[in-house]
């Protein structure tokens, strides 16, 4: 087993070397210019496909257009983000509320589209933090991030946020076990075996409203959960995760977590764990935990703190989670459209396992154990597996499928994608890419119904394919036509932060339903200024209100007097306009809440505590019309 390790280690060592010294002669080039028009879009026409893609530690999701992967859109999610505002207006500040505070950064990880019956419905797209582990509801209308939601008895929150096929439940698992949050955690880490837990969290989610609740929770042994994904059809009711570190190991993890054989998936039968909390088996323990929801009417968040949550024992009720063993450290883990094949990447094999459905529950049927694992019966791997493809690569990944029977792998290590058939387990065709993928992601490509006209290559080095910009490379992606037999690469796209997971829909489904403006007498903002003859300043003491308005190109008021220092002043900036895309921005001299972007019909805060005597400017920030350099002002602020 060592010895296999590390030559495993030795190869992804070679594998980094030669991404290192090797220049591609052409090798990554669209082949011709016949595949370069097809990624062309004409000047003023739309893509095809919407792709929301993440963001990494930049803590955002960006949305591109397929196929030219133009950059259309950056949403703030996990992350403050000045161009817009969001984290330094009053209204949005309760956003990144957790039970730890204001937390203004996280590494959004993966995304994933809200389905009905299976299949992509362009409703809703959901976010998880990695960090401070949240899950992020974001609204493909206003293309905002509506509600986010902070999970407890967790640390890190990498296998998420994965949903059920009509989005009952936003799934999440920790990627860290911790010590529970109403356990003593001042404890010494090497008591891992005994005092760590892995959680996994079932978020549920309004049928029309998307509203999220924390539903319950399943308390596991700690294991670290990695990736994960719903059944679908004849498996709907199932959630599978991958797992790695079953050593257990708290130190090292790099040679200590991969020593065994096999990790595992672990198979959760979510309507059996339904079934029991209706039964009232499951406890209610204490836990805080930040619930945050923008509300699109008073255009301000709200952040309540959650005392409790309900708890389900997997041990002890011994029928919801089943472990089935998976070669060397398990990442992805996907269901391919029909339900039943479930693919496990182990970072470390040279095969990919299948698992059927099928096999598996007439394995736990048949009582087909192999003993247990921290009391969770584990499963013959043979007993569920359908086959192993073999020899597809170095360091499989990630699987998504194209509805016609195939798969398509990542391959981290061999850089390249694989396309191989589901039901024969043969490898069809393979692509490089530049260099070293992670996810990768077609339309729908872990749906039903999967849309496989492209597939977009999620790459985690760049080296020589743009033009040198310092010390750090933009990340990229690659944009393939899959519509034939082979795969062709067709564009290299740069993103933004790192990009892990990706999904895509036909922009048909989001196009139409986008929000334009907002209705300026729908607006329900407590300060809002719904015409500019309302427009005033009112002192409370030392706290001073500004109702101000924006509309080309001027604001109201645009001098203001009688301001004196040490006192809080509120400009909430209500923005008249009721057409599309005419917002005002807002800032002021030497201010440190950043700027406020306003939409039409919106109203935004700005808090400032003036640091000086004097006068200070202030200026719209959007070029807004002819005029938008003479939208501006001034503030005097006078001696206390
Ligand atoms: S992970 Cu990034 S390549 Cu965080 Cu989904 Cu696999
Ligand atoms: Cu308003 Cu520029």
């Amino acid at each position: 087993m060592k010895t296999n390790l590390t030559k495993i280690l030795a190869l992804l060592m070679l594998a980094g070397l030669t991404i290192q010294s090797c220049k591609p002669k052409n090798a990554g080039n669209a082949s011709s210019s016949g595949s370069a028009e097809k990624a062309y879009v004409a000047p003023g026409k739309y893509d095809e496909f919407y792709n929301l893609v993440s963001g990494g530690f930049s803590g955002q999701m960006s949305v591109y257009g397929l196929p030219s992967g133009r950059l259309f859109r950056v949403i703030p999610v996990f992350s403050v983000d000045p161009e817009k505002g969001y984290g330094y207006s009053e209204e949005t500040k309760p956003m990144l509320n957790t039970s730890h505070g204001f937390v203004p950064w996280d590494d959004l990880h993966h995304t994933e589209l809200s389905q009905t019956n299976g299949e992509v419905d362009g409703r809703w797209v959901f976010g998880n933090a990695n960090n401070t582990p949240r899950v992020a509801r974001i609204d493909l209308a206003s293309f905002k991030t509506a509600e986010i939601i902070e999970l407890p008895n967790s640390a890190g929150n990498h296998s998420s946020p994965f949903i059920t096929e009509n989005t009952e439940y936003v799934v999440a698992g920790t990627r860290f076990s911790v010590p529970p949050d109403n356990a003593n955690g001042d404890i010494p880490i090497n008591t891992y075996k005994e005092n760590f837990k892995g959680y996994i969290s079932f978020i549920s989610v309004k049928k029309e409203s998307g509203e999220m609740d924390l539903a319950f929770q399943i308390e596991c042994p700690g294991v670290n959960f990695d990736l994960s994904h719903a059944g679908k059809g004849k498996s709907n009711g199932w959630f599978f995760f991958s797992c790695y570190n079953t050593e257990q190991a708290n130190t090292l993890l790099e040679v200590n977590a991969s020593q065994r054989d096999k990790d595992f998936i672990m198979a959760v039968n979510w309507k059996k764990a339904e079934e029991y909390i209706k039964a009232g088996k499951a406890k209610r323990i204490a836990a805080k935990y930040a619930h945050n929801k923008y509300n699109e009417k008073t255009h301000t968040a709200t952040s309540e703190m959650k005392k409790d949550v309900l708890v389900l024992d997997a041990k002890a009720l011994k029928d919801i989670c089943y472990f089935i063993p998976c070669p060397k450290s398990p990442h992805g883990c996907d269901v391919d459209p029909t339900g039943e094949y479930i693919v496990g990447s182990g970072k470390l094999a040279a095969l990919i396992p299948v698992f059927s459905f099928d096999k598996m529950l007439k394995a736990i049927e048949g009582k087909q154990f192999d003993g247990s694992f921290e009391g969770i019966p584990v499963i013959k791997y043979e007993a569920a597996l359908y086959g192993e493809v073999k020899k597809p690569g170095l360091g499989p990944l990630h699987t998504e499928f194209d509805g016609k029977g195939n798969a398509y792998t990542t391959f981290f290590v061999s850089s390249e994608v694989v396309k191989w058939n589901i039901k024969d387990l043969k490898v069809l065709d393979r692509a490089p890419t530049y260099y070293s993928v992670g996810h990768l992601c077609i339309p729908g490509g872990d749906s039903k119904k999967p849309n496989a006209k492209y597939l977009i290559a999620y790459n985690k080095i760049t080296k020589d394919r743009y033009l040198p910009t310092g010390p750090e490379l933009t990340q990229s992606a690659q944009l393939y036509d899959i519509s034939g037999d082979k795969m062709e690469m067709i564009l290299d796209f740069p993103t933004i932060g790192e990009p892990h997971y990706a999904q895509a829909i036909s922009a048909d489904l989001i196009k139409d339903r986008s929000i334009k403006f907002y209705k300026i007498n729908e607006n329900e903002n407590k300060y809002v200024t719904k015409g500019e003859g309302q427009a005033k300043v009112v002192r409370e003491g030392n706290v001073v209100h500004v109702y101000m308005t924006s509309i080309r190109s001027h604001f109201a008021p645009d001098n203001i007097e009688g301001i004196k220092m040490g006192d809080v002043v509120y400009f909430h900036v209500t923005n008249l306009e009721q057409d599309w895309d005419v917002p005002h921005g807002f800032a002021i001299k030497g201010a440190t809440n950043a700027e406020l972007l306003i939409m039409p019909g919106e109203t935004q805060t700005m808090k400032w505590e003036p640091d000086k005597v004097g006068i200070f400017p202030m200026y719209c920030t959007d070029f807004c019309s002819a005029l938008h350099q003479e939208m501006s002002g001034y503030i005097r602020v006078s001696p206390k």
